[in-house]
This record gives C-alpha cells, sequence and structure tokens, in this order.
C-alpha cells in the first residue's frame, strides 16, 4: 500500500501534478516559488505583507534580484503562479508545501524560531496524508527531528513517512545570483528516512541541476557548515590584514602569494561581513551545544564584528594626518550595501561604521547605486555629489561602478588635502597618491614605506 502511494507521488512530481504552496515570499520563498513555476507546478505563494502578495499578482517582485520580475510576470500571465495572504486557503489546495520563512536570531544571538513555529502550526492543522513538506529556512542542528516533526505529528495524528513526507532542503542561493544558484547549485535534500528523502529528490530534480541525497539532520549541519567556513576564513583574512598593518606590509600582496599554495586559499578582508546569512548561521551552528566547544567560531564572529571600528580608527587616523578634526569633516561613504554589486543592505557594515562616524560628529552623506538604505546619513544621487565639498572618501561596498571611479575628478570635487579611506582595497595606492588623496588601505603599505626596504 504504501509503495503504491510513494509511486504515485513520484509521477505526480514528474507529471507536475503536484499543487505546490510555498509559506515565506521573500528573499528565498519567491525565487522558489517562481522557478517551480516555470518548470510547470501550479504554485501558491503566501506572505503576510499585503503588498507582497499585491505584487505578486500584478507580477512584480519585492524582492531586488535580476531576472526575478520577469520571471514572476511570466508565470502569474501563464496562471501557474498566484500569491494569498491566506494561508489556510492556500494549504486547503496543497499536496505540497515548502516552507521558507525567517529565522534570524535575537539580542543574545539565540535563534528565534517563532516564523517557522507558527508556519507549522498551520501546516500541521490541515495536513492531509500522502502531503510532502520541505523546509528550506536556515535552522539550528536537531530542529527537524526535535521540533519539526513531532509537531507537525502531533498536530495532524499522522506520521512521518508512512502518512506524509518531510524533508529539509536548505537554500544555496546568494543575492544577487539567486535564481543562476537555485538551478546550478548542487542540492542537498535530507529527508526524516529513506521515503521523504526519494520524493523530495524527484522535487527538487525538476529545477535543480544536481541533488545530492542525505539525511535531515547531516544537511541542517552541512547548510551551517558552509557559511561558518566562509565566516572563518574572512574572519583569517581580516586577521592577517590587521598583523600586516602592523608590520606595514601589503596583506594583499601577502594573501596573493599565499594563494599560490595549491592547498591555500585565503578569502578578501574587509570592513565587515553582512548579508542575512554569514552574521547569523554560526550562532545557529554553535546554538545548544557546550560553550568550550564553538569558541572558533565565536572568536571568527568577534573579529568580523570589530572591521566596522577599523575602519572608523583608520578614517580618524588619516584625517588627523591630513590636519583635520572628524567633527568638522564631510564624510562620503560610498555603499551601503552588504557586498558588491547588490541591492540589499541587510546587515551591511555601513550601519555600524554610519552610525559610529555620526556620532564622533561627522557630516556623513552616501551614495549607493543600487540601495536606497542611507544609515540615518544624507544620501547623494551620485559619486559626484557625494564627493562634493568632502574631506574624506569611504570605501564600504565593492560596486563595481566604484572601481571605474576616475580618481584625478574625484579629488576635483573634494576639499583641500582630501583623504580615501579604502575598506575594499579597490583602488591601487599609487593611483589615488598621484591624483592627490591621501590613501588609506584596509592594511595596504603606507605612503612613503617602500617594500624591500
Ligand atoms: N566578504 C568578505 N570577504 C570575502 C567574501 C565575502 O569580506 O572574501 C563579505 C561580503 O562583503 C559580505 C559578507 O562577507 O559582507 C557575505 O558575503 P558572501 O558573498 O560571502 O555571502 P552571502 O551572504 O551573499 O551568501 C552566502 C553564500 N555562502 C557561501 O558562499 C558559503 C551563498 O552561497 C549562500 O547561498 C548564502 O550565504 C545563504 O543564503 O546562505
Amino acid at each position: 500500500m504504501k509503495s503504491i502511494t510513494i509511486k504515485k507521488l513520484i509521477e505526480d512530481v514528474r507529471n507536475k501534478n503536484l499543487r505546490l504552496v510555498v509559506l515565506g515570499s521573500g528573499y528565498v520563498g519567491l525565487p522558489t516559488a517562481a522557478l517551480f513555476a516555470e518548470t510547470g507546478f501550479k504554485v501558491i505563494a503566501v506572505d503576510p505583507k499585503p503588498e507582497v502578495v499585491k505584487n505578486i499578482n500584478n507580477g512584480l517582485s519585492l524582492v531586488n534580484e535580476p531576472g526575478l520580475s520577469e520571471l514572476v510576470k511570466r508565470n502569474v500571465e501563464a496562471g501557474r503562479l498566484r500569491a494569498t495572504q491566506n494561508t489556510a486557503e492556500a494549504l486547503s489546495q496543497a499536496d505540497s508545501v515548502i516552507i521558507s520563512v525567517q529565522t534570524p536570531i535575537d539580542r543574545n544571538k539565540k535563534p528565534n524560531l517563532s516564523f517557522l513555529m507558527k508556519a507549522l502550526e498551520e501546516v500541521g492543522k490541515t495536513m492531509k496524508k500522502g502531503m510532502l513538506v520541505i523546509i528550506s529556512s536556515t535552522v539550528p542542528p536537531g530542529t527537524m527531528l526535535e521540533k519539526v516533526k513531532p509537531k507537525l505529528e502531533s498536530l495532524s495524528g499522522l506520521k512521518a513517512e508512512a502518512d506524509f513526507h518531510l524533508a529539509y532542503v536548505p537554500e544555496r542561493m546568494a543575492p544577487g545570483k539567486a535564481l543562476k544558484e537555485f538551478v546550478e547549485s548542487p542540492r542537498l535534500v535530507g529527508g526524516v528516512g529513506p521515503n521523504s528523502t526519494k520524493i523530495a529528490t524527484e522535487l527538487f530534480k525538476t529545477v535543480c541541476k544536481t541533488v545530492i541525497e542525505t539525511d535531515a539532520a547531516t544537511a541542517e549541519i552541512a547548510k551551517l557548515a558552509e557559511n561558518t567556513y566562509r565566516d572563518i576564513n574572512i574572519a583569517f583574512a581580516n586577521q592577517l590584514a590587521l598583523i600586516c598593518e602592523q608590520h606595514g606590509v601589503d596583506v594583499k600582496e601577502v594573501i596573493k602569494l599565499a594563494n599560490t599554495h595549491p592547498r591555500v586559499n585565503i578569502h578578501t578582508p574587509g570592513p565587515g561581513v553582512g548579508g542575512p546569512c554569514l552574521p547569523k548561521d554560526p550562532y545557529l551552528l554553535i546554538c545548544g551545544i557546550k560553550p568550550s566547544t564553538g569558541d572558533i567560531v565565536r572568536v571568527a564572529r568577534r573579529i568580523n564584528d570589530s572591521m566596522p571600528k577599523h575602519i572608523v580608527k583608520l578614517v580618524v587616523e588619516a584625517l588627523k594626518a591630513a590636519g583635520k578634526s572628524v567633527e568638522r569633516s564631510r564624510i562620503a561613504v560610498l555603499g551601503t550595501a552588504y557586498k558588491g554589486n547588490v541591492g540589499d543592505s541587510r546587515l551591511s557594515p555601513a550601519e555600524p561604521i554610519i552610525g559610529e562616524l555620526l556620532s564622533l560628529g561627522a557630516k556623513v552623506v552616501v551614495y549607493d547605486p543600487y540601495c536606497p538604505e542611507t544609515f540615518g546619513a544624507k544620501r547623494a544621487a551620485n559619486v559626484k555629489h557625494a564627493a562634493e565639498g568632502s574631506d574624506c572618501i569611504v570605501v564600504v561596498t565593492d560596486h563595481s561602478e566604484f572601481k571605474s571611479i576616475d580618481l584625478n575628478e574625484l579629488r576635483s570635487f573634494m576639499r583641500d588635502n582630501p583623504v580615501i579611506v579604502d575598506g575594499r582595497r579597490i583602488f591601487e595606492p599609487e593611483k589615488a597618491r598621484e591624483a592627490g588623496l591621501r590613501y588609506y588601505g584596509l592594511a595596504s603599505v603606507k605612503s612613503g614605506a617602500r617594500k624591500n626596504k
């Protein structure tokens, strides 16, 4: 009896006969809903925010992601995708539900699973036999077996594996490349049992090029390990930058040389680590474990969180060397996005940098070609307006547009004795100096210092 159900479900997946509901239509949920619709499924995207629902139904995406609005529009027009605020109505039609709600951390760096729990309540209450439930929200280790499975079982009176299927399928899509990465990054599928893994694999194979089968508990830690590894690697690069600064050595050169070793791949130092994942996921990984076990994770977070302050220190130092004080200076910050070429300022290092400069009394103006966020500073319409009358430029984001700035022109808009603090090392120090700017790059060789001397 059981195997017939599974066979039928697999057949339904292959024939795109499964009606999908996606709970949470944000950065992860909306691309998910739109891509499954594109492949031929009927999809309902659910979100509590009326403006999100209205926009999707008008063929628009509020998520600033290349290609997403077009994809949404095409699938809404084709009748394969619609959005609603009414979770119960959507779930009453669902054969499968994908949960992609946010799982943030609170002020004490502890996971807040309330959005996930609320979604599970709704699913559990309305769940039918044969349903496939997928969790795509990033969760702390053990959540699937200790929280999600028992909650769904007790609310529905059904048994996972026998009556319904449940799998953890973490997302791997970086903002700015979400659609491409959804399709091309190998996708981990971890069921709470072999039947669940099998059916969830079939579903994701309809959109993703490569699917890797595992179990739910392993997939949970693998997802967190990826982002924590990257955070620790960047923390090492940032630590190297601080070491190099004390030796008057260029960290960029050091990393370039070290990375010529075939087994070394040090990431890039910068003004801090932002975005929706890296500042949060390491805390999910160490949630609930013995305090002594997660040291490297905590230290890496502390190093990366200290970088905005270091950038402000460089600004103060650079202005002082130019005979100026922060409180009398006009400072132009380039970039509020958390990384280059994205319109996303979530947990951007620009926030603490701007906050600290404002609290020191500086007049701060910001320009970002993609992000409307200013973090309390004044907004400039372009690089020229930002630089006009400024004493200091601070590069926070490595947008391509900033890399092609003409430094001679930039300097001509600024006040006498101008300085530039390059938190991303996007400019050549010598070129900046030739243009008449006092250049302070993160762990660059200071003006006048020479290598091999
Ligand atoms: N950063 C550095 N140095 C580097 C790389 C990044 O300072 O060498 C900074 C960035 O400027 C940014 C932050 O780190 O502020 C995070 O950027 P990112 O590009 O590392 O990560 P995200 O948050 O855009 O996306 C990550 C990716 N994870 C990994 O690469 C392991 C992405 O593949 C995941 O899908 C995404 O997290 C996620 O949703 O989990």
